[in-house]
């Protein structure tokens, strides 16, 4: 028997055609949609700097504000962003000049306007190998360092859709707590972590002896969650076990670049760790104020 009203999941049989249920109860059902392109016209905003970064303080939005914060910290001027905010939950990735530059409707997407034409860029892992390859930084040039490097970078992208569309959606987000999903994200999560944490035995960082691009994509993911910052699971996934990866996340957390990527377009979390928007370097200086002396 079908049932429609899918009440109870586990007695929900697929009808022949699949249909657009607008209230189906899940936490990003305002959002999500079957089709894609824009819904409404809105230009983007650019600023002053050569990189103009339009994203939101996700982990897939933290990998391109700590690479961009390291290659400042490494003295690449080049690398000055105006980080712009686009609320997902507000459907901000529906615009018009968003989806002029990320067909794909996610965050985050970059455009480089360093040169005579502006060059679009979206995916995470193809804006963090634009951004090493330009500045020559953070991805080895050694062929096989580079293709362990990206090995662990591609690893990243093909992964975590299972650690957050998977495990995180069905834990944290899903209407009903049902068993058979979050089982099989939980072994999932579970084997993934246990994969960073036998190569983190080994190898101080996922490529080697250096701090890559590839530790850049994995730490807000996987760091997030052996930190327990993400999907309050650090207990049912038993995090603490992974002790390599922790020592790793810790290495990682520590660097004040990646503390500031972490920030910026950050809109959850205690006030004074969220910067909205970053148009220069002195944008932070007002928060680590805010640290000291919270604003009452
Ligand atoms: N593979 C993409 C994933 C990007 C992604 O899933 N972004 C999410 C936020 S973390 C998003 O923009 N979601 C908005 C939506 O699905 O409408 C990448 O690495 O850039």
């Amino acid at each position: 028997m079908s049932n429609p009203t899918g009440d109870n999941p586990t007695d929900y049989t697929p009808p022949a055609i699949w249909t657009w249920n607008k209230a189906n109860g899940g936490r990003f059902a305002s959002t999500n949609r079957p089709i894609a392109g824009a819904t409404h016209d809105k230009v983007l905003p650019v600023g002053r700097h050569p990189l103009q970064l339009y994203s939101l303080g996700t982990p897939n939005g933290v990998k391109v504000t700590v690479m961009l914060e390291e290659l400042l910290a490494l003295g690449h001027t080049g690398a000055e962003y105006d980080a712009w905010l686009i609320k997902i939950g507000d459907g901000d990735q529906f615009g018009s000049g968003f989806v002029d530059i990320n067909p794909n409707s996610k965050i985050p997407a970059l455009l480089d306007r360093s040169g005579p034409t502006p060059i679009r860029v979206f995916e995470s892992g193809a804006i963090l190998i634009h951004l090493a390859e330009k500045f020559d930084a953070f991805l080895p040039t050694e062929p096989a360092a580079r293709a362990e490097c990206l090995s662990w970078l591609f690893w990243q992208m093909g992964s975590a859709p299972y650690l957050g569309g998977g495990f995180g959606h069905f834990y944290a987000y899903a209407p009903t707590k049902m068993e058979y999903p979050i089982d099989r994200f939980a072994m999932e999560a579970k084997r993934q972590l246990d994969v960073l944490d036998r190569r983190l035995a080994e190898h101080e960082y996922l490529a080697g002896p250096d701090y890559t691009i590839a530790d850049i994509a994995v730490w807000p993911w996987y760091g997030g969650m052996v930190k327990g910052w993400m999907y309050g699971a650090a207990e049912f996934l038993q995090v603490q076990e992974y002790k390599h990866v922790l020592r790793w996340a810790d290495a990682i957390h520590v660097r004040p670049a990646a503390q500031r990527g972490r920030m910026v377009n950050r809109m959850s979390g205690e006030l004074s760790s969220q910067l909205h928007e970053r148009h220069a370097a002195s944008d932070f200086d007002t928060k680590t104020q805010d640290k000291i002396a919270p604003a009452s």
